[in-house]
Order: C-alpha cells, then structure tokens, then sequence
C-alpha cells in the first residue's frame, strides 16, 4: 500500500450502493436535497420547509468550544499490553496479571495554538492516554516533557494567557516567541528548567511516534496490602526520540501544517503500528527523603540514573479513529479518572488539574453527561445514582435513584459490601496542618536542573537551545524583557547566556533582575535561594541522543528525484532495498505521467516537484544517469531539494556519474561529509541506509554554516 492517505483515497472507483437512503435526523426519507421548497421556481423559499430548516440548523451548530489549551491533536486507539506485572506495589487490575491487554486510546496536541495550527510549532506536546480498564478508566494525562512550566496550578491561567496570542491582536499564533511569554518567563524563575527543555529539540519531534511520554506529575500506587509508594509514569517510543531542526520545523509548517497528523495516520493505516514501552519509576518513602529537591514539585525530575526506570508493558497503537470529532475532538481526558491502586500525590499542581479537567468538559463538550459520548464511554458497566442532565442518554430501569434505598434489592451496592473492599481507596495518608497560602522552601532551587538539563546536552543539543533562545528572545521586541531574561540565563549558565546576550547585541546582566527576585519574593521567602544551587551536574538520561535508535530505518521516507534519462537499473535496486527495510520511496519529477530512462522504458511519477517538498522526507536520492541530472540541475525547485536536505543534515545518496547537481547547489560548498554518499555500487546503497538510520549528520551542522 502507498504510504499516502491522499493516493489511497484516490486509489480506484468506490464501488456503487443503493443500499442507503438519505433521511432527515427524524428519519424521514427525502427525495431532494439540493432544492429548496419555493413558490414557483424563482419565487421566495418558504418558511415550512423544514428539511432546509434542520440542515442548516445543524450546520450552524456544529462547532463546539475548542480546548483552552491543547486545542491542536490527533488520535488514535490501541492496546496496553502488561509484560511485567507489579502487584508487589499497585493493586490495579490492568497492572496485575501477565499479557493482560487494556483498551487505550492516545491523543497527542500541541499546547498552544488553535485547532487549525501548524503541527510544527516550538511546543510541548501533549501525550494523554485513556486506559478502558475492566476497573474503570484511567487517565495518564501527559507531555512528551517531563517537567513543567510552574509549580503551583493557581497561576496557570496566567501562564496561558501569556503564552498564548497577545491579546490585543491575536498575534502570533502557535508561538511563545513573543513579548508576553517571556516577559511572563523572565519574571517567574520557576519556569527556568521546562523553558530550557522547551528551547530544546525536544520541542520540534520529527513524529509523534519518536517522542517520550511522560506523566509529569508524581503519583502513588497502593497495593493489596496497603502499603503505598510514589510513581512517576514514563513512554519510551521503540523507534528511539528524533527531531527535526528549526528551520526545517518553520518550513513544514507551510508546506504541510498537518505533518505530524498524517504521519500517525499513515503509519497506522499501513500496518506500521506506533509502539512505546510504559514504564514505572517507583520510590519508597525514604528514597524520597533522600533526593535534594521536592517530588512534589513539577518542575523537577528525577533522573533515571537516580532512580531506574521499571518498563512494564507496551503500548500500540494500531487504529485510527472512524470519525474525528466523535473520538478526537470529543475525547475527555481527566488526571482525576483513576482506578483502585493508583492515587495522587500532593503536588501542587497535581491538586489544581483535578478540578479544572473536569470543569473544561462542561463547557467544551456541554453537559455532565460527557461520560455517556461512545469514546468516553468505560469499558465496565456504570451504576449508580446520577441522573438526568442535558442530552442524557442512559436509560435507568428498575433501580433506585438516591442511596440508601431498599427498592430494586438495593442496587447498586458500595463495593467493600460486595466484595469485601475492593473498590478504590485514597492512599490513607495523614494529613494535618495550619491552612496556609506559601510556597514550601523546598521549591525553591529553580537553577540546580534547569543548569544540569543544559550541560547533559550534546554539542548539537546545546548549540541549538543557544540558537532557539536567540531567535525566541530576538522576536521580542521589548529589550527589558529580553535583559531580564537574560538574567535568568545567566544563572543557569554563564556560557549560554554570553553566545544569547552577543546575539542580541546586549551585556550579559549580572545575575537575576530587580524585578525577577520581587516577584519571587512574593511567592517564597529568603529568595533568591542561590547558595542551594548545585550547577555541573550531567546526566546522560537527559539528552536526545540517550533515546535514539540508530539501527533501522522503519517508516522513514525518502525522496527519489528524476527526470527524463534516469537510470531504471540503478533505482529499482534502491527501491528494493528500501522496501525490504520497511522505509518508503516516494518518486519525485518534474511532471505527473510516465517518466522515460535512459534505457527507454518508464516509471510511474507518485509526486512533482512542487506538490511535496524536502523537508517532508527523511533523506534525499538523487536518482543517477546523466541526462536526468543535468536537466534537475537547471531547475531552481530541485536544487532546493538539494539544498534542504543538506541544510537539515540529512542523508543524500548522488546516483551516476554527473556532477551537474552537485555544482547547481550548496553541495559544491561542503567538503568531506559521511552522509553524502555517491552510489556507486550495490555496497553505497547499503551506506545510504546507514546513514538515513542515523537520523541526521550533526557533525555537518557544525562544521558548516549552510543556515
Ligand atoms: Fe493540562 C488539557 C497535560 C497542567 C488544565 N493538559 C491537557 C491535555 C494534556 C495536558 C495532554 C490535553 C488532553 C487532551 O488531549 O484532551 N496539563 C498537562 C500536563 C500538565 C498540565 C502534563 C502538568 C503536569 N493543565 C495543567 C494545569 C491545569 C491544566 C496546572 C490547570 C490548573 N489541561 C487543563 C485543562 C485542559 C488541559 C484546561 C484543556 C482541555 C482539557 O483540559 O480537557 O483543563
């Protein structure tokens, strides 16, 4: 099957039924749908018809509020299947028995822009999870970042007002770099850590399918014998974590807005099913007391060299959705569904989301019956006594509707009645204190990871958060914002803050601003706590390249372009070998049709030149035979293929023996680089392949200044 959604649809007649009437939403049959009911033919529609009435009326009603945040997503369904059970800490069925298999369905989204936005925004991604256990739903609620932006949910709504479109003008869309961002930023050091993941790459993926999951928030889980433990839940993507790179992100953005969308989508239809490994990393109250900064805290994470990471199971997806806004659109993701054995820690932050997840789905979707939506919908029987409400759909037969009764054998009964308590439990946890409105002083080192997350970064990794802080702050317009933040840089890192500062043609400040230490005031006392910050510490759990996977390159695509004159023979051997690694080869020319070789036969065209682009392939083939290259080379769009694909330091395999390409692009300006390989023999095809599964070569970003 083409790996294209578009050519599928388009693939042969859809065969003809007569098996369907149309009908009104009453059922009515109807006979004409494209005429309203008039008096005479070019007289006044008539007010009675109301077959024209119900159309538009359901036309007109057929948006509903998009989310407040992380409006932009696409999903899909799948299966947890459990691989290493953990009873010894969580009582939850789902995580109990070997091979046991769950229903999920996934929704990934960017946070920030609107529903039509571009897939490639600089953003965190969304990556919530909807677990139909036989014990009910569980929610994972998480980001593809493991730390977050704040530490107490009472200034979220403030933190999105300010990353969102200024409100003036609505501009810009699906961007942080923008005044109020960072002016937030800049006076709000608790934002330093996930600001500098956020400047990462980890905030451009390459697909859906190559990020991490996370939970973000600590959890608890609780076992059959009471005894309870704190959890952090994290996804490890099987085809390793992979990015694109900044100007390819921006040029993607317009070239194909749905990118990461159609990636998920296509994958899944040819049978390339995403997978992850879920993964639990479990402390013990005393391991909790021995790690220098607060799990409570969301801006911090816990290292996997501090605390392993335990991988339980596998999560796939491997079915897209049947309608978009029926499951996509009209899913209800809640961090408060939760299932016997799994409860919440005291976060801050974990606290507020408990009331907002639910409050949002009143008045996005519109009424407390959400839950009754097929997509929301558990698995397991529902009883209990909630009634009525808009657009209720369960009709309540024989039973009572307020607790206790004594009608209708006095179902449904609690669940420690029927079967001696097993139903959810909180962790019993003592609680006690005054009521107070401060910030714990454990909080309050916001320097120590946001510095580590910095240094445990490759030499690529740091040049391009250098780079992603210098454009970011340089659409800034307001230089008090951009000195101020550079305050905050400069204490998480001098060198970072120096190359920014340069850049922006202003002094590295010396330490935080005026401003910055009065607003952390008002949330802790005795700030700014530097003398707790630890700075120089690396871990290798951090970077990109700890999760990469360099051996294979499955789903990947690349473009093959040509024209006239190509050779056949030295193509069908690469096109060979490409399928047989389980990689797509999209053949590119100038035109639609036939395309003659130099030994006169043909080959059929999947796309022209302007209808796809470089940066929607992984890697470039220059098809080889001379009359092919020559002509390629005269054409602006195919040098820019050339060009790109060097640009974002992907792999290029040069067919043949002409020079003609090479001289026509940026090619000519690059000297010796592993991932430019000519193809000589059946061996460079095998190079090529290496190469693509490398993702890309950074040693060339480094060496060159193609940007
Ligand atoms: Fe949130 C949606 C993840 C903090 C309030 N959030 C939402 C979604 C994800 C997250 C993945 C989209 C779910 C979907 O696909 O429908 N949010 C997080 C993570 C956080 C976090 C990982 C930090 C640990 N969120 C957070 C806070 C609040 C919210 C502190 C408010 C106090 N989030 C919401 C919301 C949304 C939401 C307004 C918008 C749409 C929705 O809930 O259903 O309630």
């Amino acid at each position: 099957m083409k790996n294209d959604i578009t050519k599928q649809n388009d693939e042969g007649a859809a065969p003809v039924r007569r098996d369907q009437g149309l009908t009104s939403n009453q059922g009515t049959t109807i006979a004409d749908d494209f005429n309203t009911l008039k008096s005479g033919v070019r007289g006044p529609s008539l007010l009675e018809d109301f077959l024209f009435r119900e159309k538009i009326f359901h036309f007109d009603h057929e948006r509903i509020p998009e989310r407040v945040v992380h409006a932009r997503g696409a999903g899909a369904h799948g299966v947890f299947r459990l691989m290493d059970p953990i009873p010894q800490f969580s009582k939850a069925g789902f995580l109990s028995q070997v091979g046991a298999e769950t229903e999920v369905f996934v929704r990934f989204s960017t946070v920030v822009g609107s529903r039509g936005s571009t897939d490639l925004a600089r953003d965190v991604r969304g990556f919530a999870i909807k677990f139909y256990t036989s014990e009910g739903i569980f929610d994972l609620v998480g980001n593809n970042i493991p730390v977050f932006f704040i530490q107490d949910a009472i200034n979220f709504p403030d933190l999105v007002h300010a990353v969102k479109p200024e409100e003036r003008n609505e501009i810009p869309q699906a961007a942080s770099a923008h005044n109020t961002f960072w002016d937030f930023a800049s006076l709000m050091p608790e934002t330093a850590h996930m600001v500098m993941w956020l400047m990462s790459d980890r905030a451009i993926p390459r697909s859906y399918r190559m990020m991490q999951g996370f939970g973000v928030n600590t959890y608890k889980l609780l076992n059959a014998q009471g005894e309870s433990f704190f959890v952090k839940f994290h996804l490890k993507p099987k085809l390793g974590v992979h990015s694109v790179v900044w100007d390819e992100a921006q040029k993607i953005s317009g070239r194909n807005p749905d990118f990461h969308r159609q990636d998920l989508w296509e994958a899944i239809e040819n049978g390339d099913y995403p997978e992850w490994d879920l993964g639990v990393q479990i402390l013990t109250n005393e391991q909790e007391q021995s790690l220098d900064f607060d799990i409570l805290d969301a801006t911090k994470v816990i290292p996997e060299e501090l605390i392993p990471i335990q991988y339980i199971g596998t999560l796939q997806l491997n079915r897209n959705p049947d309608n978009f806004f029926a499951e996509t659109e009209q899913v209800a993701f809640h961090p408060g569904h939760l299932v016997p054995g799994i409860d919440f820690s005291d976060d801050p932050l974990l606290q507020g989301r408990l009331f907002s997840y639910l409050d949002t789905q009143l008045s996005r979707l519109g009424s407390p019956n959400f839950h009754e939506l097929p997509i929301n919908k558990p698995k397991n029987p529902t009883h209990n006594f909630r009634r009525d409400g808009a657009m209720r759909q369960d009709i309540p037969k024989d039973t009572g509707n307020y607790n206790p009764h004594s009608i209708a054998g006095g179902c449904p009964y609690l669940s420690n009645v029927m079967s001696g308590g097993s139903g959810f439990e909180s962790v019993p946890a003592a609680a006690e204190g005054r009521k107070i409105r401060k910030r714990s002083e454990t909080f309050g080192d916001h320097f120590s990871q946001a510095s580590t997350f910095y240094n445990s970064q490759s030499e690529i990794g740091k040049k391009h958060i250098q780079d992603a802080f210098s454009f970011e702050l340089g659409k800034v317009t307001r230089e008090e914002v951009r000195f101020r933040y550079l305050g905050i840089l400069s204490v998480v890192d001098k060198e970072l803050a120096t190359i920014v500062a340069d850049r922006l043609g202003l002094p590295v400040p010396d330490g935080l601003s005026e401003e910055t230490i009065q607003t952390a005031s008002q949330i802790f006392e005795n700030y700014p706590a530097l003398d707790k910050i630890k700075l120089g510490f690396t871990y290798p759990s951090l970077s990109v390249e700890y999760h990469c996977d360099f051996d294979t390159i499955k789903t990947r695509k690349i473009a093959a372009i040509l024209t006239e004159g190509f050779d056949l023979q030295e193509l069908k051997q690469m096109q060979a070998r490409i399928k047989e690694e389980g990689a797509t080869l999209d053949i590119i020319a100038d035109k639609y049709g036939d395309i003659i070789a130099a030994t006169g036969e043909t080959v059929k065209v999947d796309y022209t030149l302007v209808t796809m682009d470089s940066v929607l392939y992984d890697a470039l083939y220059v098809v080889g035979g001379n009359a092919s290259q020559e002509k390629l080379a005269s054409i602006k769009k195919a040098v820019c293929y050339v060009d790109d694909a060097l640009k974002h330091n992907k792999a290029i395999a040069i067919g043949g023996n002409s020079n003609a390409l090479v001289q026509a692009s940026d090619l000519r300006l690059v000297e010796s680089d592993k991932a430019i390989v000519s193809i000589r023999t059946a061996d460079d095809i095998e190079v090529f392949i290496q190469r693509i599964a490398q993702h890309r070569n950074w040693q060339r970003e480094l060496a060159n200044n193609l940007l």
